[in-house]
């Protein structure tokens, strides 16, 4: 199926599919199971303008709405994370006079409470209403829309230019990403900065966690992809900090071009990335073959284990376990159930695989043999936390494995 670049418009085809896929959040209850919503889940590299990307992806309001279940604060170390973001965002600020920070798809204002409890103007963008309530609770002024071109041009002419523009792990979900540049240039004052994270496509490919890929990630970004989207609108890239968070994401920092000099690290990234292959078609081919083996070694050791009459229970109902139950056709007879934190996940079914989401009191009430660790990004805080599980785990990134 060839398609068009969502950047360049280059022709583009999927390298792989990973099948029909429901929506990653679309947690469920039995009597949803007959309407449940099937895309086809499918990534493609463009060779003109270096981005991955979904060929397909459902609408957006399929997607983020009143009941979204994810709340960014439930992570103690992402709130950590977050804390550590305003704090440097507070010192950029500290040399303008009166700074105005805007974050595109602020959550539960899980970064910018921060800003909000020192006094910064701010403004939150946040279409899912429910976790926007919750920032605004916090204090956090938030407005629910999808941030587009259009829209920036309000919060411009309402608030006026904004010193910095900031996103986390949602700059990659937002499939016209033209109309969100186009809409940054206006917003962003001469002298701001954007900053932005998300999950690196060097580490994906690297680590073979094919389970960035699901509906909302539209883009799994590179510098390489990111300076040549931003740079279509007069942005040039200016540093990059590699991340641990999200099991290995990107901090991109531009301004308006000719503003700043990059940054040694822009040059050291860029090079990386051609000496790893990224722009490469044979690369996404490989990778493809090491998602098919991971599929495997992971089914294989999940049906041994029931062959031998061990209890397997899912860690962390995440969005990215959408992807690997049905890529891998787990079913609650592999997997008795999710144990996760979140209350609005809990008493529903997982999407497309219909595995049983439970409370994480279920899974200490009566301790599995094996945890199966969807949340495997997590896992340094979820071991400090579960040192009275004696079975074992097993993870499947950066390969399949039990581990103690
Ligand atoms: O981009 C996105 C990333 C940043 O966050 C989103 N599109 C949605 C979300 O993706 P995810 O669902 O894969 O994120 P997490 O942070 O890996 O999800 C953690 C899940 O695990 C939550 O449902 C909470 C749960 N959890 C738990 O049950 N016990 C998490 C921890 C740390 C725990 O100890």
């Amino acid at each position: 199926m060839t398609t068009a670049c969502r950047i360049c418009e280059a022709p583009i085809e999927p390298f792989m599919s990973f099948g029909p896929m429901p929506v990653a959040n679309g947690f469920l209850g039995a009597d949803q199971f007959a309407d449940e919503y099937f895309f086809e889940l499918a990534p493609a590299f463009c060779g003109g303008c270096g981005m991955l990307q979904l060929v397909e992806q459902p609408d957006a309001r399929r997607m983020f709405h009143g009941s979204y279940p994810f709340y960014a604060s439930l992570s103690r170390h992402m709130s950590a994370h977050f804390e550590g973001v305003a704090g440097e965002i507070r010192e950029i600020c500290g040399g303008a006079d009166d700074p105005f920070v805007v974050e595109i798809g602020s959550n539960d204002g899980v970064m910018l409470r921060h800003l909000a409890a020192a006094g910064i103007r701010h403004l939150g963008i946040e279409p899912s209403e429910n976790v926007a309530a919750v920032a605004r609770e916090a204090g956090v002024e938030t407005v629910s829309e999808f941030f587009d071109e259009d829209f920036a041009a309000r919060v411009a002419d309402e608030h006026g230019p904004a010193t910095v523009i900031s996103a986390a792990n949602v700059m990659c979900h937002i499939p016209d990403l033209n109309s969100v540049a186009a809409g940054i240039r206006r917003l962003l004052a001469p002298d701001g900065v954007l900053r932005f994270e998300d999950p690196y496509l060097g580490a994906m490919i690297a680590k073979t966690s094919y389970d960035q890929i699901y509906d909302e990630h539209v883009f799994i970004f590179s510098a390489t992809s990111v300076a040549s989207a931003f740079a279509r609108h007069g942005l040039e890239l200016i540093d990059l900090t590699p991340l641990a968070t999200h099991g290995g994401s990107m901090r991109y920092t531009l301004a308006h071009a000719g503003r700043a000099q990059p940054s040694a690290a822009v040059a050291r990234v860029l090079e990386e990335e051609s000496r790893a292959g990224l722009g490469r078609a044979a690369t996404y081919d490989s990778f493809r073959a090491a998602c098919e083996a991971s599929r495997d070694g992971l089914r294989s050791l999940l049906e041994e284990l029931r062959g031998a009459g061990r209890r397997v229970v899912g860690y962390g109902a995440t969005s990215k376990s959408t992807t690997v139950a049905n890529y891998c056709g787990l079913s609650p007879d592999l997997v008795e159930f999710i144990a996760d934190t979140t209350p609005d996940k809990q008493g529903k079914f997982s999407p497309g695989a219909h595995i049983p989401v439970r409370p994480h009191a279920d899974f200490a009430a009566d301790h599995p043999d094996f945890a199966l660790l969807f949340a495997w990004n997590h896992e340094a805080e979820i071991r400090e936390k579960e040192t009275d599980f004696a079975g074992r785990w097993i993870r499947y990134v950066p390969r399949v494995e039990v581990v103690a």
